[in-house]
Parts: structure tokens; C-alpha cells; sequence
């Protein structure tokens, strides 16, 4: 690579320039619009929060908070509320640390999420981000259905450096998480993560094969922590909204990893995920290489969104 990669957080800041167009770009004029904070301001407010896809819940706690401080700290001018909002969206984000203690235990990590939207590629990122905190990585490759899946995850972990096992094409992926569990356990590694086939327009087929991977994971690995986490394409907007709720239905999820925030101008359904469904957004995706993921921070994702280091740029 003749120029040096940007670091993540301006590769965030220039991802996410279609979305702060989209969102604050309208905090701007509302800020230096309106002499008095009355009711017309908020609703105003109101609107380019929902606009931007941030949701329903979201916003009406970000409001109403923000109504709380403006009256708290008795605030007249709007231009002082602009740092108050971005404090109440960090605040709204937070993800606890606790969040992440798969990481520093024996675990499996199951990756799912429908078609196309970036589980093989978080897979390997994944992989090469914790083999780099010295963890010993396995991948399962789970996904038996789409041809040519179990190369793609191969690439992918010739690229993190880790071992994979991998199925044929067409085999049961419950055997080859059961495969891939017996070499996790002979190997002692640390994280065993499992790329599976995205399909949910087909539920039952998928709450089928869950049942039985969670089964195998139950009966032949119990010592090891479950983390499920659904892959979540940030260019859908409230589409991955829905997606996540159903993938909630059938399956125990306990994070996100939002993928293709490069680029999109619906990047503010990060904000709306956590609060409307109460699952943490645990890791977000803002390319196509190895080095393009990493854990979601509130802070540096509202600051990117305001593009509030001017000096890193
Ligand atoms: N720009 C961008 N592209 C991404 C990101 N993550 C994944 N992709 C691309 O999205 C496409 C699909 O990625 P895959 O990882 O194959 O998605 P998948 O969910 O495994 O797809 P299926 O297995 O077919 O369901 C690929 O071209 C990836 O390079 C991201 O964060 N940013
Ligand atoms: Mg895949």
C-alpha cells in the first residue's frame, strides 16, 4: 500500500459523512435558527431526529432528558444546547464494558444475520482482531448452503492467521459446529467463531438449525460462554431494525455488529438499535479489510457524527 490506511476514527468521520449531511447538517440551522428554546425548536428537533433514523424511542429520551438539562441548567440560548444533545446521545449509546466479556473467557461465538449482509467478512475481522489480543481463534464454517462460503471464510482466515473447519458444501452445519467444537476443545483455543448461512425468509428452517446448533454448543461445550451475535447492514436503515427483531424471535442475540457504515446516510440507526431493542450494538463495520472493524464506542461514534476532532482530519 503506497499511502498509509487512515486510522479507523477518520475512516468513521469520512464513512459517516453521508450521514451527518443527512442529520446534522439540519442540528446546524436549528441551533443558530432560533433565538428562544420553545416548542416549535423541539419539535423541530424531534423531526430531524427521526428523519435521521434514530427512532422513535430514541428520541423521545434524548428529548426528554434534554428538556430536563435546558430547564436544570435554566439554558435560553439554543446554540449552548447543541453540546448538551451530543452528551445525551453518548449517553443514550453507552455500551457497558461488561458487554464484552466473551472476550476474556472460553466462548463460541455464533454470527448470524440474513443474506449479504457482511457475516463471512466479520467473521474474519473478528478473527484477526482478538488473534491480535493473543487469543487463540477458531473458525467454524457453518455456512454449508451458499456455494463457495467455506473458501470465502478460508481467505478470510489464511488473512487472520487462524485454523478453520470447515464442512462440505450441502453438509449439516450442527455437524460441523460439532467438528469444529471438538477442535476447539483438543486445540484449547480460547474463541470459536461460527460463520452460518444467512437465509431467514425461511424461519422455520432457520429456527430449525439454531435448535440444533444450540443443542450441540449446549451438550458438547457447556463450559464455554454463548455469544450470538446478528450482523446488521447500516446502509438498510430501519429494514435492519426489523431484521433484528426477528432474528430476536428465534434466537438468544446478545449483540450487533453493524456493518457498511462507510458510505451510508442512514448511520444513525446505530443510535436507534440499542434503545429500541435493547440490544447492544457491540461492533461496527466501516470496510472491506481486515482491519475495518472494531468495538462500537458512543464516544467516538457521536463525535465522528459531528466530526468533532477537527484536528485529526
Ligand atoms: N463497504 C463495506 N463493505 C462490507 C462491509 N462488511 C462487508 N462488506 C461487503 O459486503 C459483501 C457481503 O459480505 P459477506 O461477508 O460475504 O456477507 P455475508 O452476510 O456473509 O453474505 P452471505 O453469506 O451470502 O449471506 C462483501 O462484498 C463484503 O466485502 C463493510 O463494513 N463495509
Ligand atoms: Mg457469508
Amino acid at each position: 500500500m503506497a499511502e498509509e490506511k487512515k486510522g479507523f476514527f477518520k475512516r468513521l468521520v469520512s464513512g459517516l459523512t453521508k450521514t451527518r449531511d443527512n442529520i446534522v447538517a439540519g442540528f446546524d440551522s436549528l441551533f443558530t435558527g432560533y433565538s428562544t428554546i420553545d416548542d416549535d425548536f423541539y419539535e423541530e428537533l424531534e423531526e430531524i431526529l427521526i428523519m435521521g433514523d434514530i427512532g422513535i424511542n430514541a428520541t423521545t429520551a434524548i428529548l426528554e432528558r434534554l428538556k430536563e438539562q435546558v430547564k436544570i441548567r435554566n439554558i435560553k440560548d439554543p446554540r449552548e444546547c447543541k453540546e448538551l444533545l451530543i452528551d445525551t446521545i453518548k449517553d443514550q449509546m453507552t455500551v457497558d464494558s461488561t458487554e464484552y466479556e466473551f472476550e476474556n473467557r472460553k466462548s463460541v461465538i455464533l454470527v448470524i444475520g440474513v443474506n449479504g449482509v457482511g457475516k463471512t467478512t466479520s467473521v474474519g475481522k473478528l478473527a484477526g482482531m482478538l488473534k491480535d489480543q493473543g487469543k487463540k481463534v477458531i473458525l467454524g464454517a457453518a455456512d454449508t448452503f451458499r456455494a463457495a462460503a467455506g473458501e470465502q471464510l478460508t481467505q478470510w482466515a489464511n488473512r487472520a492467521g487462524v485454523e478453520i473447519i470447515g464442512g462440505q458444501d450441502g453438509a449439516d452445519p450442527a455437524s460441523v459446529v460439532y467438528d469444529a467444537v471438538a477442535a476447539a476443545k483438543a486445540r484449547n483455543a480460547d474463541i470459536l467463531i461460527c460463520d452460518t448461512a444467512g437465509r431467514l425468509h425461511n424461519k422455520k428452517n432457520l429456527m430449525e438449525e439454531l435448535r440444533k446448533i444450540y443443542r450441540i454448543l449446549e451438550k458438547e461445550y457447556p463450559e464455554a460462554y454463548l455469544e450470538t451475535l446478528v450482523v446488521l447492514d447500516g446502509t438498510t436503515g430501519q429494514n435492519a431494525l426489523v431484521q433484528a427483531r426477528q432474528f430476536a424471535e428465534v434466537a438468544n442475540v446478545t449483540g450487533i455488529i453493524l456493518t457498511k457504515l462507510d458510505g451510508t446516510a442512514k448511520g444513525g440507526i446505530a443510535v436507534a438499535i440499542q434503545s429500541e431493542l435493547d440490544i447492544p450494538v457491540k461492533y461496527i463495520g466501516v470496510g472491506e479489510s481486515i482491519d475495518d472493524l472494531q468495538k462500537f464506542d458512543a464516544n467516538s461514534f457521536v463525535d465522528a457524527l459531528f466530526d468533532i476532532h477537527p484536528e485529526e482530519n
